[in-house]
Order: C-alpha cells, then structure tokens, then sequence
C-alpha cells in the first residue's frame, strides 16, 4: 500500500505520517508538501531516512509534477491535508487560500482520476458548518448541518468539500471526507492559539485573547484525529463524510488561564485585543457517526493532552524559536503590532 500524504511537513500531517510509520510498517508513505511558512521539513527529521518513506518538494497546484509523481509512485491512496490553515491570514490575503484550498484539491482529484485510486480522502474542517450561539449548548454539528462559512479560509474548505463530493457523483472518484473540530499536540505551528499562548508565556510576553476570550472551540489531541483518518480509510463508506470531535469545548480565555497555570506565570499577561473579524462564536461536533459506524472514540483527556503539549513545548525549545526567530517574525508584528 502506498499513500500520498500531502502537507505532511505541517502540524497534523506529521502527526499522521507517524501514526501510520507506527500503525502500517508495511506501507509506503509519499509526503507531499510546498513546504510554506508553515511546513517545516525538521519536523520529518525521525523518519526523513526511513526506506518506506519520501518526500517530495511539490505544489499540490503544480499539475505537472503531481502527475509526474503519480507516475513514479502510483499511490493506492491519498490523504491532503495540504492547505493554507489560518483563518487571521485568510483575512489578510484571501487569494492563496482560494488557489490552494480548491485548486490545489482540484489537481490532486484530477490526478487520481488519470492514474485510478482506491480512495482520495479530503481533510476538512468543522468550520464548514459556521457557528453556533453561546446560548445554545443543546446544539452541535452534525454531518447533515448545513454549509454556513464566515471567513475567507472556512469557504475555501468548504468550496473544497463541495469539490470533493461532485467528483465523487459526476466521475465516481472513491472519496470520503473529514471534518474536525481544533487540534493540539506536539508540531503545532506557533501562530495558533495553544502554541502562540505557551510561547508567549514562556517568553513572559502578553497574552493576546480576541474580544472576550468568551469564544468557545472543540478541542481534539492531535492524534486521535490521525487515529480517525486511519479508520475512515480502512472501514468509511465511499461518499461519506464523517465528522470527528471528542465533546471538549472550552472557552478561549480558560484555556490560557490553563496555560499560565501549569507554566507558572501570572495571568496578568492577560491582554485583551481587539477581536478577529467575523469571529465564529462556537464550534461543537456532533461525533455519532463516525463512532456508532466506525468505533472511534478519542482516547486522550484534554487534562492529559495539555500537560503533555506544554512539555513538548518545554522540552523542543529549539523547533518553536527557530520558527519565532524566523519570517514569522514580520508576520507576527503586522497583526500585533498595532492590535
Ligand atoms: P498547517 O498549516 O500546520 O500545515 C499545512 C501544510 O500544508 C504545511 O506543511 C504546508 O507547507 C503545506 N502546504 C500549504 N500549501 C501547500 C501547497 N500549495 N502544496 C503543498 N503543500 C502545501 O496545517 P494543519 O493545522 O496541520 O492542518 C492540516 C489540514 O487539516 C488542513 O487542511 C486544515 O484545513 C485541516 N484542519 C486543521 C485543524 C486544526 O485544528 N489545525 C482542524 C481541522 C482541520
Ligand atoms: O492570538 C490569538 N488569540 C486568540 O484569542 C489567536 C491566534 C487566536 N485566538 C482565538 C481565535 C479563536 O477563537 O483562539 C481561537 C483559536 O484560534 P486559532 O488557533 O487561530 O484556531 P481557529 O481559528 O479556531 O481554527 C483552527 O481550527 C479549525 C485551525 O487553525 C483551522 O485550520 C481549523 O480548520
């Protein structure tokens, strides 16, 4: 079996490609990845020399080379999470976001098409679905929710699912697609929240909520959501999507209160900034599906998983300040400098 993982060299693909390096010893895995601002090919470092693995430097846009790489490794399987993944820059610079979200999934679909596949599966988000109110806590995502995006990043994905599922109908490509709730864990790139807030607190910097840091998300260890996308490869009905969440909503304020906690810093680094335009309210997965068909479950805490995240943090300074001390740099003054 040999699987094409594109964006692999960012947070949740690496996380993936070990699981599966773990899970299946005996498939071939092909990371795809740009390697953008926030692909980082160290993070491969621990399995960069292993035989089963590749990587190759490639635009999920560059038709040429993904069928060039599609004839070299003719991939049972491909799994894209390559895509542009912040919503503050979607709202900076829609345009990239639109080129590789949708186009980029066009080509990697038009590949699998040319060359045949057993199943091309789309990594896709909950913020599809939009919001929800605070006042609502009987509400939650379900697959059947329908499609109500805020930002610019949220209709990329969004337009990508549609996408995915028309050719599905129109070609009869076997795909399924995913949709979760917010990640943490180990890789996580320093301009989300959990990392952006340890980094900060570490560097006894003030810490900057949006609005009123009253903003609820769904918060998933970054690999029960690998251990997901392995099971809807494996056992998921073609055309489906599947939405994975494990019921941990938190507010974003308590989640930096958590932080200053276990670091040991004050919460008087505290600050509250103005808010993110069109900032969705709550997001919360309805997980039915995928563990009444499938059997997922999630299996870490977010007492546990945060404790672990902060000590990766703690114990792998020099992968998050290479990137702090980085082109990040500028970013991180445009959008703070005067917030
Ligand atoms: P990330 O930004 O950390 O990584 C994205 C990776 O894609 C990087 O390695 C980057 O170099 C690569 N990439 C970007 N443009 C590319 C292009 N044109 N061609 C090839 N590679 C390209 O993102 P992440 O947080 O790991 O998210 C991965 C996927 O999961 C995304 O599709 C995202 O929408 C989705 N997702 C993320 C979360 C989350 O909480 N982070 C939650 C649900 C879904
Ligand atoms: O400095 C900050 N201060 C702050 O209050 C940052 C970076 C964020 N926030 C707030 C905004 C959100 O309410 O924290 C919350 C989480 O923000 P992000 O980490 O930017 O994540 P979010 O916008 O929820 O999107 C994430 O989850 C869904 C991923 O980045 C997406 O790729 C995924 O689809």
């Amino acid at each position: 079996m040999t699987i094409i993982v594109t964006g692999g060299a960012g947070f949740i693909g690496a996380n993936f490609i070990f699981h599966m390096m773990k899970a299946h010893p005996d498939y071939r895995l092909v990371c795809l990845d740009k390697l953008t601002y926030a692909g980082n090919l160290s993070t491969l470092a621990p399995v960069m020399d292993e035989p089963n693995f590749r990587f190759a430097k490639l635009d999920i846009c560059d038709r040429e080379g993904v069928y060039r790489l599609f004839e070299e490794e003719h991939p049972d399987m491909v799994v894209n999470f390559a895509a542009e993944s912040h919503v503050d820059r979607s709202i900076e610079n829609p345009e990239v976001f639109l080129q590789t979200n949708i186009l980029g999934t066009q080509v990697l679909m038009d590949a699998c098409r040319r060359y045949g596949i057993q199943r091309y599966h789309q990594v896709s988000t909950d913020e599809v679905y939009g919001d929800l109110p605070l006042d609502r806590p009987d509400l939650f995502f379900t697959e059947e929710t329908p499609i109500h995006t805020s930002s610019p990043y949220s209709s990329s994905k969004a337009g990508a699912d549609l996408l995915v599922l028309a050719y599905h109908r129109t070609y009869g490509l076997p795909v399924t697609i995913s949709r979760c709730s917010n990640n943490y864990g180990p890789y996580h790139f320093p301009e989300k929240l959990i990392p952006l807030m340890i980094a900060n607190a570490l560097n006894d910097k003030p810490l900057p909520v949006y609005g009123t840091g009253e903003n609820v998300r769904d918060w998933l260890y970054v690999e029960d959501h690998c251990k997901a996308i392995d099971l809807i490869l494996h056992k998921g009905r073609v055309g489906e999507v599947y939405n994975i969440g494990g019921h941990n909503e938190m507010r974003n304020i308590d989640i930096v209160k958590i932080i200053c906690k276990a670091l040991g810093k004050p919460e008087s680094l505290i600050t509250f900034v103005t808010d993110r335009k069109g900032h969705d309210m709550r997001y919360a997965i309805d997980p039915t599906k995928i563990h009444n068909e499938l059997g997922w479950l999630p299996e870490t805490k977010f007492a546990d998983g945060i404790q672990k995240t902060i000590q990766w943090y703690l114990d792998n300074k020099a992968w998050w300040q290479t990137i702090i001390s980085g082109e990040y740099q500028n970013y991180y003054e445009k959008m703070y400098g005067n917030r």
